[in-house]
């Protein structure tokens, strides 16, 4: 996908967000490979997750720490309707980036966005930059207002009772 790197550089800047886009050259594609290739724990990992609401169709952004799923009934009730997955056709189509390399900023359309309020309290976090080996790292704190996002308990309960 040319160009979706340059996005995310260019949307920072415009949000006065300082990054240094890193091609690891390897894949970060998951979580977990995000973390291997960053050497940092997975928690410090943002997914950027999009989903459909059902009942207007529109596009929303969950960016949930690599350690943590999305609670569906939290997402939601925070979109306002309920959600699906949205397909990896409609992500590339809306957003311009590609499953795996999913930015939190830089998308083609604006979305409501919330962010797992657990990421805050790491000094740092990394985001896909666009590209299936591309990373940046930033201050969740700053992240959260260049993605004009609101921070939100989005984490899926663990427990087993
Ligand atoms: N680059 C890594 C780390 S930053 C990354 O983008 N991780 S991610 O979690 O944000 O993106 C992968 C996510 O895409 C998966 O967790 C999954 O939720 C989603 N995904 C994977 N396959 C599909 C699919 N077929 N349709 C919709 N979403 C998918």
């Amino acid at each position: 996908m040319a160009g979706s790197i340059d996005r995310v550089i260019t949307a920072a800047a415009a949000a006065g967000l300082e990054i240094e886009v890193q091609r690891m050259g390897a894949s970060t594609r998951t979580a977990q490979e995000a973390a291997e290739q960053c050497g940092c724990d997975v928690a410090q990992i943002v997914k950027s997750l999009i989903f459909r609401g059902e009942t207007s169709g529109k596009l929303f952004l969950f960016l949930v720490s690599g350690i943590h799923q999305l609670d569906l009934a939290k997402a939601a009730a925070l979109a306002g309707e309920p959600l699906t997955r949205a397909d990896p056709r409609q992500v590339r189509d809306e957003t311009g980036f590609a499953i795996g390399g999913v930015a939190p900023i830089g998308h083609l359309i604006a979305m409501p966005t919330f962010m797992d309020e657990t990421l805050l309290n790491y000094a740092a976090v990394w985001s896909a930059a666009g590209a299936h080996d591309a990373v940046f790292s930033a201050a969740p704190d700053r992240l959260l207002i260049a993605a004009k996002a609101k921070a939100a308990s989005l984490e899926a309960c663990a427990c087993t009772a």
